[in-house]
């Protein structure tokens, strides 16, 4: 029988211990958990049995309303390391100062609902709490660095057209419907993030293998007051991996919880992720000479412009101890900021400084959600604040007023406001703002939607470049209103004649006129830091290879295999058409959930799983995702019902050729699959 004991307070702790006895949440020993109080053995149950009504009372509590925004994410403890300090730029301890500060990172798809599958097309949330020294420092961003709106007011209009829509309830976690179509057709100003969360950026392959991004600007303060504009930038230590969208539909089925599992499992087994931090720093004159307007969350600053720098490395090492208490009830605040850091006018950002606080009154019911322990600070906290439902702390002595004199009668006065204590930086006017007037309006250069769209674009491989094609055509085939298929061609026009011509063969649709841009767009210099394929990284780090054996297959090559796959960092799983032969069953399977697969069977097996259509899917699923595949041509009838076909990506048993290509994906392949 498992117990519960608990400390409360400021960041206390429930732990479960097992070896006491189990009591109701006043205390008291219970001596029965199996059966409710009845009036005789057959009779009715006892208004009177506590035990039963408290058990039954927390139970039809226990959820919560879920995020409006972001409900599926799945969370890490960890730490960040500050590994290149920059107290030049910045007071932060966080950043100037070299060392580890705690963090818990949570990441997110956006319009799905909790219970949603972790594939689908969409942004990821990446939000990190940093605990530092002097209070927690929430860094609340996503894999992509621009967004879909300038200005917070558009936010609930945003939203609403992407979740299910109102009426019918579907669809859920997917853009690919009217609403949404509808609402971004009319906003020009998302085309840019169109063609991002329309890239592979969309659909990764791990939560592991994201960037992530600030994406506003932000100011770093040094001791001396001077403030230096921000961006900042996570880079996956695995390097960007995306699925291919065929892949990313068929993981939904195989498993919903793919990339929460992927995360877990990572971290359980001691291969913890990890990200560089890096900043691209600016100043005012900089800003000044460019032709976006760096307040504007639909621009970014290309690499090539202003490199990252790395400042350190976030580790996730420690996986949540409960889904509820932490990942659940973990609130982001990017109010949450320390002295050192400071917000820019970005109007986006702004409106962000309101909701987050405020959502989480709704969610966690109180204004004291800041007590539950994934919230508090780690570093020492005094206020005047006090009372509010589910207050854990119990302040001592009369001091909850300041100023007050009670020390002079001897007693505890409390705490007072520090001059070193977070300053907001005074300057309005230093990016050329004049603020004499009230005005609803979007400055100047906001104007411009397309020319970052079509830089993003452009920047692609031709590969990526189709693939943004495909899923543009995917999306709009599932549009029904044909004049919102024809704005969303008019905008492409702008962006990319070829793109929009693409895109209306697909559909079979007429190009309509181009549409008229609020400003003309420029032809920017590319960006190959745009590009995942541009940047792939080939490594085996992290990633999983299948090894489907048989009856009649050569154990010495199984182990020749899992040693060289070891070897580079990633891990092996066998797989067999019966479960209890292997680690895992084929039918339950599939080659979706690995980055490569190896045959290692007899020719006999090799006829009889032709035959069998979970092994003919895993094969010809692997080469149509373009996966390296491992076989000796004793699999040859297996390869032939799959359709595998001559290629590079198709090599021997041989251990070194295999993880050579197992650590890469085949995309010129698609020219022959797809
Ligand atoms: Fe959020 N967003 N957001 N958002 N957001 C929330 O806060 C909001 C925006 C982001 O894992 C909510 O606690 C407004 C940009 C992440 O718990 C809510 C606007 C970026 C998460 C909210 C934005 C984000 C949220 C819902 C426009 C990237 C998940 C629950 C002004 C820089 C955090 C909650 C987690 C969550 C509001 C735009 C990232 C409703 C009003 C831009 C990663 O407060």
């Amino acid at each position: 029988m498992s117990s519960i004991s608990e400390t409360r307070g400021n960041g206390g702790e429930i732990h479960q211990t097992g070896d006491e006895a189990l009591t109701t949440n006043h205390g008291v020993p219970i001596s029965d958990n199996q059966n409710s109080l009845k009036a005789g053995a057959r009779g009715p149950t006892l208004l009177e049995d506590y035990v039963l009504r408290e058990k039954i009372f927390h139970f039809d509590h226990e959820r919560i309303p879920e995020r409006i925004v972001h409900a599926r994410g799945s969370g890490a403890h960890g730490y960040f390391e500050c590994t290149a300090p920059i107290p030049e730029l910045t007071r932060a301890g966080v950043l100037a100062n070299p060392g580890k500060t705690p963090v818990f990172v949570r990441f997110s798809t956006v319009a799905g609902g909790a219970g949603s599958v972790d594939t689908p097309r969409d942004v990821r949330g990446f939000a990190v709490k940093f605990y530092t020294q002097e209070g927690n420092w929430d860094l609340v961003g996503n894999n992509i660095p621009v967004f879909f709106i300038q200005d917070a007011i558009k936010f609930p209009d945003l939203i609403h057209s992407v979740k299910m829509e109102s009426d019918r309830g579907y669809p859920q976690a997917a853009s690919a419907h009217d609403t949404f179509w509808d609402f971004v057709s009319l906003m020009p100003e998302s085309m840019h993030m169109i063609m991002w969360a329309m890239s592979d950026r969309g659909i990764p392959r791990s939560l592991r293998m994201i960037e992530g991004f600030g994406v506003h600007t932000f100011r770093l303060v040094n001791a001396e007051g001077k403030s230096t504009f921000v961006k900042f930038h996570w880079k996956p230590k695995l390097g960007l991996q995306s699925q291919v969208w065929n892949e990313a539909v068929k993981t939904a089925g195989a498993n919903q919880d793919y990339h929460r599992q992927d995360l877990w499992e990572a971290i359980d087994s001691g291969d913890f992720p990890e990200w560089e931090l890096g900043i691209q720093t600016f100043d005012a004159e900089w800003a000044a000479k460019q032709p976006y307007d760096v307040l504007d969350a639909t621009k970014l600053i290309p690499e090539e412009d202003i490199p990252v720098r790395i400042v350190g490395r976030m580790v996730l090492d420690r996986n949540p101890d409960n889904f509820f208490a932490e990942t659940e009830q973990v609130a982001f605040l990017p109010t949450n900021i320390v002295p050192g850091i400071d917000f820019s006018d970005d109007p986006l950002l702004q409106g962000r400084l309101f909701s987050y606080l405020d959502t989480q009154k709704s969610r966690l019911g109180t204004t004291n959600f800041h007590q539950i322990p994934v919230n508090a600070p780690k570093c020492p906290m005094h206020n005047f604040q006090r009372d509010g439902m589910m207050q854990m702390a119990v302040p001592k002595g009369r001091a909850n007023y300041e100023p007050n004199s009670l020390d002079q009668a001897g007693e505890e006065p409390g705490p007072r406001a520090s001059d070193q204590g977070f300053a907001t930086y005074k300057d309005m006017t230093d990016l050329g703002n004049q603020p004499d007037e009230k005005l609803r309006v979007r400055a100047e250069l906001f104007g411009d939607h397309y020319s970052q769209a079509r830089m993003f674009y452009r920047s692609q491989t031709e590969v990526e470049q189709g693939h943004i094609a495909d899923a543009i055509t995917f999306e709009l085939s599932k549009v029904g209103l044909g004049h919102v298929i024809q704005r969303v061609l008019g905008h492409l026009r702008v962006i990319d004649e070829d793109l929009a011509e693409t895109v209306a063969e697909g559909l079979a649709e007429d190009l309509p006129d181009a549409a008229t841009p609020m400003r003309e767009p420029i032809d920017m210099a590319l960006s190959d830091a745009l590009s995942i394929m541009k940047q792939a990284k080939h490594s085996l780090n992290g990633r999983k290879v299948g090894i489907l054996i048989g009856d009649g297959g050569d154990q010495a090559k199984v182990d020749a295999l899992r040693d060289a796959v070891e070897a580079e960092g990633g891990t092996v799983t066998l797989i067999a058409k019966e479960r209890g032969k292997a680690e895992a069953q084929l039918a339950g399977s599939p080659s979706v959930l690995f980055d490569a697969v190896a045959l290692v069977i007899s020719a006999d097996d090799a006829a009889k799983l032709a035959k069998f259509k979970p092994a003919v899917d895993f094969v010809s699923d692997a080469f149509a995702h373009l996966k390296a595949i491992g076989a000796d041509d004793v699999s040859a009838k297996l390869l032939a019902a799959a359709g595998v076909q001559p290629d590079k990506g198709v090599t021997k048993l041989d251990p070194a050729a295999f993880v050579e290509a197992a650590a890469q994906r085949f995309y010129d392949r698609e020219a022959k699959v797809w």
